[in-house]
């Protein structure tokens, strides 16, 4: 039965003391529900796939703390990892990965390869794709997304108008776009990143050769091509969207599942480009934690369980299951939805057909959204707040988890 979000008190007390304590009450933007309205819920504990909050609740989580917890809450041989090579790890998993540098959040990663790339090729221009969210570094936080885009300045204040303006912006899958700007700057460009599956403006999926034409004309003009896989990696196979497609980037960014819940980053890719990094070359980067065994050992522990698993196929079926009762119940609402799915990553768009990038992603309906939102946490399930993000299953959600969740979801969207 939905319960009213009125019954959360005690997270109204705790979140208006946390509005004293950090800005906006919360450690990242995410987080403050600035989307969908409402109170953001304190949580007591979690294990497995659902949250207990302060109030009480008992919750399924679709969140999974933004995608970090692949095999959700507090597994136990994730605490009980020793410290051991995580590298060794990535560079046997991640196609492009010849050699990795660990860093402490993804924003680092992107950031420090993005340095690389300038450093190694001698060029400043850099192209990324609106929508794109790549943490919350000068010179990629324009027209971002996630919660740079939920909270309607995609130019975030503070980043110097110079920094910026090496930036080019393109609509993701507009290949035509992609070609003029190599006409024009190819000899310019440092690097092109992008998230292969845009995950930051909800879940975009890449219309077929699109990252083929980005490899070929960055093979073409000795640009730098920069996978940020933070949120894909180790997710959607041990090998990331790279091993699903086949198209091999120069250099990775990855975050997320490979600190096991512990603030880890990392980029890697091609030796000689690698070679660029301090102490051996001239590009600078560095942190006090890089590398540091506890966070180390929770990613080890994080990437065997997933190998010993290998829940891919399991995860993308269950995905294909919720996409599909979605859809159906949807259907016989005569509500527009869209359901990107790919593996244990979805995403819920009120749209008439497929969005493709970003501006068709700002045209969906938020309204149905914000009200989908409160409809299924009343009725016990927990989605991102904010239509600009992406919903991930773990493999702690049980079949009789996904059960659940269907029918708060499908009640949910009959009552909009
Ligand atoms: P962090 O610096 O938050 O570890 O990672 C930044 C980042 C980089 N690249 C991609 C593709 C990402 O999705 C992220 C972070 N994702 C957001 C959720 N959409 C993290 C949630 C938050 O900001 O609190």
């Amino acid at each position: 039965m939905p319960v009213p979000l009125a019954r959360m008190q005690r997270s109204e007390e705790l979140f208006a003391k946390a509005l004293q304590l950090i800005p906006g009450g919360v450690n990242s933007p995410v987080r403050a529900f600035r989307s969908v309205g409402g109170t953001p819920f304190f949580t007591r504990s979690a294990s497995g796939c659902r949250l207990t909050t302060v109030d009480g609740r008992e919750l399924i989580d679709f969140v999974c703390t933004w995608g970090p917890a692949i095999h959700g809450h507090n597994p136990p041989d994730v605490r009980a990892a020793i410290a051991a090579a995580l590298a060794e790890r990535v560079a046997g998993l991640v196609p492009s990965v010849e050699q990795v540098r660990m860093c402490n959040s993804g924003t680092e990663a992107t950031m420090s390869a993005v340095r690389l790339a300038r450093g190694a090729t001698g060029r400043s221009a850099i192209v990324k794709f609106a929508g794109c969210y790549h943490g919350h570094v000068d010179s990629l936080l324009v027209r971002a997304g996630s919660g740079a885009l939920t909270h309607g300045h995609p130019d975030s204040a503070g980043i110097p108008p110079a920094v910026a303006a090496e930036t080019r912006v393109l609509e993701f899958n507009d290949t035509a776009a992609v070609e003029a700007l190599f006409a024009a700057e190819g000899g310019r460009l440092a690097a092109v990143i992008v998230e292969p599956y845009p995950a930051n403006c909800g879940l975009i999926l890449p219309q077929p050769g699109f990252l083929e034409t980005l490899r070929r004309l960055c093979t073409a003009h000795g640009t730098v091509l920069i996978f940020d896989e933070v949120m894909t990696g180790f997710r959607l196979a041990g090998g990331g969207v790279q091993e699903l497609t086949g198209v091999i980037p120069d250099l990775t960014a990855m975050g997320k599942i490979i600190g096991g819940g512990l603030p880890v980053g990392a980029f890697g890719g091609r030796r000689d480009l690698m070679q660029h990094l301090a102490p051996v070359g001239p590009v600078y980067q560095a942190g006090t934690l890089s590398g540091n065994p506890l966070a180390m050992a929770a990613g080890i522990a994080a990437l065997d369980r997933l190998q010993q698993e290998q829940p891919y196929a399991r995860l993308d079926a269950m995905g294909a299951r919720l996409r599909d009762a979605l859809l159906a119940a949807a259907r016989e609402k005569g509500l527009p939805l869209q359901v990107p799915q790919t593996g244990s990553m979805f995403a819920l768009f009120f749209a008439d057909s497929t969005v493709g990038n970003y501006t068709q992603a700002l045209a969906s309906a938020s309204r149905h959204f914000k009200a989908l939102f409160h409809g299924a946490l009343e009725r016990g399930i927990y989605l991102p707040p904010s239509p600009f993000e992406t919903c991930f299953l773990s493999t702690a959600h049980s079949d009789g988890d996904l059960d659940a969740a269907i029918e708060g979801l499908t009640s949910a969207l009959k009552a909009l």
